[in-house]
């Protein structure tokens, strides 16, 4: 007989989720009840798991094999009845979502710290998502969080770990635990959304790109959703095996880590297209040839070409953007006459919405874009709605987004992070931001219209979040946003953004760096940045 056991243990300080979860070094996490104390709370925050299932998978990185066994073991002494596994303990958030929503579970564990470095030094994470697929809300991410300031015990079942590399059904403990091919429910789904012979025609035509995987999960999704379903040559995905230290990489796609990449879309001979992934799967950064989209303009680039997809061919019911995220969106949901909504940073402030079917499609400036076809961001997708787009209107990249400006207006728009900052510091900076009254006064020559901390009421279930960031919004709609990370595991890690709406086609081709040159000086001059940080120039810049 398996035996169960009750473990006593004592709360652990800050045990509280962030942006996404809880993300610590993997030293933290492998103290000793460390894990078992959170996956506990879980539990007992999200009721009676009595005979229900959960889905439990992750990114890959080094820890989630380990950490995945203790869930399961935790979950079969915790009474569920059966849980999901990807093979090999692999499942990208987004299709956790999916495979959480399509087999109605009790919601699901990734375990995932996104595009932070992975590796015995380096980054793990842990989250719950709800059975409608998407991240645990804060009601939800709070009562976790209390209980594991009060937790005495935790149950685990004292028994040999699965074999997650073996497909099909085992016991362990009473438990079912049915291990699945992470791809195939998630190409599936990308199969009824896209028009795959479209963009099978495309790449039959000579069309090519590069997608780099970085290392980390998405890999097998997009060698099997690239070229094995759509035809696109072997080789088109780079970097698509996944590695627990993502080749000592730091799986962020952006122009600064996805460097492989980067190069060969700038360089000689460079393909029509380009694409990465973060480390869960969740992000995407779009490249033309010789061309970056930002994701602030590929989100309104979507929107505005979204019924070019067969799974968009009705149209939008409304559009979705986090505050920082620039309001290039807001102009095209004008266009088409439907609602644009303001959240806070982080998915989870976008469910309740795709859920009421007030929005269709939504987007962070953080290279994440996504839709209700789940609950979560979705690199791939977003990859895959381009394609689409490529396929119906067989022009280049750059040439569609350029088209988008000169139709909408450029949304002109950087961000700068301050990363590893002290934390003390980055504190008091916000602090002195949050005390400024700037309203009406002129700052380097531009008016104030008003500044605030960024406050959100959930349109949907009324819910309230507070201190979002702060904005400074300027006369003539330009803004400079602040907020400190909630992602970061090191010190404190500040990021600005910035924008300024050009009507002008004749400056669309500026470097927003040079375009937002004024802009720039004013946010560092209003947070005192150099002073309070000891910084003169940001970490990295997108
Ligand atoms: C960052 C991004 C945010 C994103 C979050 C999770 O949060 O800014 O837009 O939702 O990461 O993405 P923060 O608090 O560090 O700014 V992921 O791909 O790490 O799950
Ligand atoms: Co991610």
């Amino acid at each position: 007989m398996p035996v169960i056991t009750t473990v006593a243990t004592t709360s652990f300080e800050g045990q509280k989720p962030g942006t996404s979860g809880l993300r610590k070094k993997v030293r933290v996490f492998q103290q000793p009840h460390y894990l078992e104390n959170f996956v506990q709370a879980i539990f007992d925050s999200i009721g009676d798991g009595t005979g229900k299932t959960i889905v439990v998978g992750g990114d890959g990185r080094f820890f989630n094999r380990t950490a995945i066994q203790v869930i399961l073991k935790m979950a079969a002494a915790n009474g569920y009845a059966r849980a999901l596994v990807g093979r090999g303990g692999i499942l990208s958030t987004p299709a956790a979502s999916c495979v959480i929503r399509k087999y109605q579970t009790f919601g699901g564990i990734i375990l995932s710290a996104s595009h932070n470095p992975g590796g015995p030094d380096e980054d793990f994470g842990i989250k719950y998502n709800i059975p409608a697929g998407g991240p645990a809300p804060e009601a939800v991410t709070e009562a976790i969080f209390a209980r594991t300031q009060d937790i005495r015990e935790y149950r685990i079942a004292e028994v040999g770990d699965v074999d997650l590399d073996q497909l099909g059904e085992q016991n362990l403990a009473g438990m079912m635990v049915q291990v699945f091919d992470p791809v195939a429910d998630y190409a599936e789904l990308m199969a009824s959304l896209f028009d795959f012979a479209a963009i099978r025609a495309l790449f039959a035509g000579g069309f090519r790109m590069k997608f780099d995987a970085m290392h980390a999960v998405t890999g097998p999704y997009a060698t099997a959703i690239l070229e094995t379903a759509l035809g696109a040559p072997a080789g088109t995905v780079m970097n698509g095996v996944p590695l627990e230290d993502f080749g000592h990489g730091h799986p962020d796609p952006n122009l600064v880590h996805a460097h492989d990449l980067v190069e060969a879309l700038f360089g000689a001979d460079a393909p029509d297209f380009g694409a990465a992934s973060d480390g869960d799967g969740d992000r995407n950064m779009i490249l033309g040839r010789d061309f970056y989209v930002t994701p602030s303009d590929s989100l309104a680039v979507l929107a505005a070409n979204a019924t070019l997809c067969p799974g968009y061919a009705q149209g939008l019911a409304g559009i979705a953007r986090s505050m920082p995220t620039s309001a290039a969106a807001d102009r095209v949901a004008a266009g088409l006459g439907i609602p644009c909504y303001e959240t806070p940073t982080g998915w989870k402030f976008f469910g309740t919405l795709l859920d009421a079917g007030k929005a269709t499609l939504c987007g962070e400036e953080s290279f994440g874009t996504g839709s209700d076809h789940v609950r979560e961001k979705d690199g791939l997708w977003a990859v895959l709605m381009w394609l689409n787009v490529l396929a119906a209107r067989r022009q280049p990249v750059a040439e569609i987004v350029r088209d988008h400006w000169a139709k909408y207006g450029r949304n002109v728009y950087s961000r700068h992070d301050y990363e590893g900052i002290d934390t003390a510091a980055a504190n008091g900076l916000m602090a002195h931001l949050r005390g400024l009254e700037l309203k009406g006064q002129q700052l380097g020559g531009y008016g104030v219209a008003f500044n605030d901390d960024f406050a959100y009421t959930d349109p949907v279930d009324g819910s309230v979040s507070t201190k979002q960031g702060i904005r400074i919004v300027f006369d003539d709609g330009s803004r400079i946003v602040f907020r400190l990370s909630g992602t970061g595991t090191e010190g404190a890690t500040l990021r600005v953004y910035i924008e300024q709406f050009q009507p002008d086609p004749a400056l669309h081709h500026l470097d927003p760096q040079v375009a937002l040159a004024d802009l720039i000086k004013i946010a560092r001059d209003v947070a005192e940045i150099e002073a309070r940080t000891g910084r003169t120039e940001p970490t990295v810049i997108t």
